[in-house]
């Protein structure tokens, strides 16, 4: 039950849903107000014309089901299952939800509902980006401003934009709904090294401060520029994952895995497989840690497990009929993550897509519109990239005509030849040699590499699931990477072990975590805080 006190009615109301997994409907007093598709962005409904004079009943229906048509993807089997050949749910007749992705399937609303204010004439956005001169000394930057004020007296409403630093100082200010602010001796925000400017937007009895890093980002040949200094990724792939909160947001592990991050001298990580909340996107723009933010784009692959996933059917992912019918929802979160996003300093590439099947028939004109949207609405033109599954090939991946950066999971030592370390790493050489020769010139980044390790197991000589063996693969992983100079990043998997589906492929969940659940360091936590303090 909600009521909203007289004295607000003057203003306008809203509800906003910072995220509902993955359906949602909301009613006030039975009546259904708003819809919304897509489980990890926000969504607004303004309450004025529905709300009643004293209590109201506010009912948000949700519904994880999930199946070709949404993002994340689901199934009539499961990836699992088709890993070994349909031996899971695969030939079930009941109704199934399966992912087709290797993480619970959450439902629920797992991130803040807030009921809000705002004058009837009102900030509805901002968009800032900035030009830095890095020929002097101290660069300068030039901060291009644009103001979007909604509302009954939009076009007569005054605008002022004022700058402060950190220290809270007045350092430049502006009038009107766009322009341009020169800044002096600017200070930039550097990855782990943050520095944050508030710019306090006033329209009519509208004000809104955003707090804004000034900093550059580009790709030049195997370069992966932040401010045109060489950025190497250290870091990992994560999830939104604790006990007991599941996918519900948990702001004291947030802080805890910023700051276990920087014990170790990582600076980085992938919103792996979802966009993260907005409260962990400030804290990495506080904190200096850079940020690939992920689509919900997981599961856009109907060959795992040798296309035998979908009740032993082979069926082409971007098959038009039988297909995935992903494609304007896909563009729907592109445009939704974007504008959520695209102020945040730490956010330093887009990824459109998690291990889709981006060698089959068909991918390179599902995957074309989508790099040209995000590159069209994102007002920084970031770098774009797509997540690369094992087996595809430089001359066989979309990914090499399309992505800014080539961003590699690979599981030699894991998946393939697991056990056998020296084959392990024969096989990674071969195959990195092999995109020197196709496709020279280009930065990479390991955006998956690991193994399923439980603290409690140690095995000399090493072997697989034990704390020596995931020491063992590490090591390997880092002496390729550091042989080929285009290698820009190491982003391992997984973080932290987390919650899965349940199956014979995973016990307890996903064990691929450098620390446990809990945070707890396994071994290889040390060893990669060793590497990555010189790296
Ligand atoms: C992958 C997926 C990730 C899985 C991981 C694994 O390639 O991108 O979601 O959890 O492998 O552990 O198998």
């Amino acid at each position: 039950n909600i009521s909203v006190p007289s004295y607000v009615k003057s203003q306008r109301i809203v509800l906003r849903c910072a995220a509902v997994t993955h359906y949602a409907k909301i009613y006030l007093n039975g009546n259904l107000i708003c819809e919304h598709k897509g489980g990890f962005l926000p969504f607004e409904v303004e309450l004025n014309d529905v709300l009643e004079d004293g209590d109201n009943l506010l009912t948000i229906a949700v519904n994880n089901v999930i199946d070709y048509t949404t993002l994340p993807v689901g199934g009539k089997a499961n990836m699992m299952s088709g890993l070994m050949g349909g031996m899971g749910a695969g030939a079930s007749e009941k109704p199934q939800n399966n992912p087709n992705f290797d993480f619970f399937n959450y439902c629920g609303i797992t991130r803040p509902v807030k009921i809000y204010t705002t004058p009837k004439t009102y900030i509805n956005d901002i968009t800032v980006t900035s030009d830095i001169d890095f020929g002097k000394e101290t660069p300068s930057a030039v901060l291009n401003y644009a103001v979007d004020i909604e509302g009954v007296d939009k076009d007569s409403t005054a605008c002022k934009v004022e700058v402060f630093d950190a220290e809270g100082n007045k350092v430049a200010e502006a009038a009107g709904t766009q322009g341009k602010i020169e800044l002096e001796n600017v200070k930039l925000w550097q990855p782990l090294n943050s520095y944050l400017y508030q710019i306090k937007v006033t329209a009519g009895e509208d004000v809104y401060t955003l707090p804004y890093g000034v900093r550059s980002v580009r790709v030049d040949g195997v370069k992966f520029l932040i401010n045109e200094k060489p950025f190497y990724f250290k870091g990992y792939g994560k999830h939104e994952d604790t006990f007991p909160n599941g996918r519900g947001i948990n702001l004291p592990m947030n802080t805890k895995d910023i700051s276990i991050m920087k014990w170790q001298h990582a600076n980085s990580f992938r919103t792996s497989h979802y966009p993260y909340s907005e409260e962990m996107m400030r804290l990495c723009d506080e904190e200096g840690i850079v940020v690939i933010d992920e689509t919900t784009a997981v599961g856009v692959n109907l060959q795992f497990g040798g296309g035998a996933n979908f009740g032993g059917e082979r069926i082409g992912t971007f098959d038009k009929e039988h297909g995935v019918q992903t494609h304007e929802h896909h563009k729907d979160v592109i445009r939704d993550l974007i504008s959520r996003d695209k102020n945040h300093a730490c956010v330093v590439m887009w990824s459109i897509a998690n291990e889709p099947d981006s060698a089959a028939e068909g991918a390179y004109d599902y995957f074309k519109p989508l790099f040209d949207l995000a590159k069209e609405i994102d007002p920084q033109k970031r770098p774009c990239t797509l997540v690369s599954v094992q087996g595809t090939t430089a001359d066989t991946d979309c990914s090499s005509k399309l992505s800014d950066v080539i961003c590699l999971n690979r599981y030699y030592g894991w998946y393939i030849h697991g056990g056998v370390m020296e084959d392990a790493e024969a096989e990674f050489l071969e195959e990195m040699d092999q995109w020197a020769i196709h496709y020279p010139g280009h930065p990479f980044i390991f955006t998956e590499y690991g193994t399923d390790t439980l603290p409690e197991m140690h095995r000399l000589p090493a072997s697989m699931w034990s704390q020596e063996y995931q020491n063992e693969y590490m090591e390997m992983y880092a002496k390729v990477f550091d042989r080929y100079p285009w290698v820009v990043g190491e982003l391992a998997w997984n973080f932290a072990d987390f919650q899965t589906g349940q199956g014979i492929m995973r016990v307890g969940g996903n064990r691929k975590g450098v620390f446990t659940r809990e945070r707890q360091p396994k071994q290889t936590a040390h060893l990669l805080r060793r590497r990555w303090e010189t790296k």
